[in-house]
């Protein structure tokens, strides 16, 4: 396995990074999380584009261009031979001293790793999950705004750690006024009638990529699509519901909080969004080459 540090490719076990790094001593960095299918990177731009942002949230300048940064993704790809594959995308703050001042950090550090990821198991797909909603709420977007994909994910692996001790692998995280927001690294849809219904970006959510092409195919497809406020009530009594993710794809929901959604498994809405996706993942996305 070849991976990309800071401008080249270099073998697994020389990529390593200082212990200095303030992306692991306070989890300051940014990060992407994106797919290949078929021999082409999907929504390559997309994701770059929102790890500028991210960095941008974070007055972290990225010491390369997005066109050098989507080269590097392509050409990461290649060296290792990627068809179908998942490719992780990290820009730390860099090596400073023991002390929080981000300004005297001093290169960021580029990283892209590839590999694969499975979310959840295969069965889960077919049948549909079990969520369970968690105490840990959302991060006030004044506090870590969930726009920003940083590497301090606590927030979310709280969630996630109090969802599998309950026995299920997935959360839904409710903001800092009671609203749905997301599950710790997906976002959530409902169906109710003709209607797709999804957290607006100022529910405090992390504005997915998936989420986006989604609501464009639902469009496309008739339906009336909407970015609400939405409380567990609008759950509990929804025709059907699912989640987005790079890594999760869609999955349907079927059970919340221990309460029957719908009629108990995958609906009509979420198969026919989920084979449109499907299709958009094999007709687009850059080629590796
Ligand atoms: N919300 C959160 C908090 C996320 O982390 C999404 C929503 C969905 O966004 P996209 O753009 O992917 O549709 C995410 C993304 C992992 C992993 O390793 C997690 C994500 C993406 C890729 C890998 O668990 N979450």
């Amino acid at each position: 396995m070849k991976i990309f540090l800071n401008s080249k490719l270099v073998p697994e076990a020389k990529a390593v990074v200082s212990v200095f790094d303030h992306g692991l001593l306070y989890g300051d960095g940014v990060f992407e999380g994106i797919r290949a299918y078929r021999g082409r990177v999907f929504l390559l731009e997309e994701h770059v584009d929102r790890l500028y942002d991210s960095a941008k949230a974070i007055d972290l300048k990225i010491p390369m261009s997005k066109k050098k940064m989507r080269q590097a993704v392509v050409d990461t790809c290649k060296a290792n031979k990627i068809i179908d594959g998942y490719i992780r995308l990290v820009v730390t703050r860099g090596v400073g001293s023991l002390g929080l001042n981000p300004y005297l950090c001093k290169v960021p550090q580029v990283i892209i790793i590839t590999g694969n990821i499975q979310l959840y198991p295969k069965k889960l797909y077919d049948e549909g999950m079990k969520v369970i909603t968690v105490g840990t709420i959302r991060n006030h977007p004044e506090a870590v705004n969930p726009r920003i994909k940083s590497l301090n994910y606590l927030n979310n692996v709280l969630a996630k750690i109090e969802a599998i001790n309950s026995g299920v692998l997935e959360c839904i995280m409710l903001n800092h006024q009671g609203h749905v927001a997301e599950a710790s690294g997906d976002n959530i849809f409902i169906i109710k009638g003709d209607c797709v219904l999804t957290p607006a970006v100022s529910c405090g959510i992390l504005e997915g990529l998936t989420r986006n092409l989604v609501m464009e195919l639902a469009r496309e497809a008739g339906y009336t699509v909407e970015e609400v406020c939405m409380t567990r009530y609008d759950l509990f009594t929804a025709d059907e519901m699912f989640l987005t993710g790079t890594a999760a794809e869609i999955i349907a929901v079927v059970d919340v909080d221990r309460r029957k959604i719908g009629r108990g498994k995958p609906g009509r809405v979420t198969r026919k969004l989920a084979a449109m996706f499907t299709d958009h993942t094999k007709q687009t996305g850059t080629p590796i080459g």
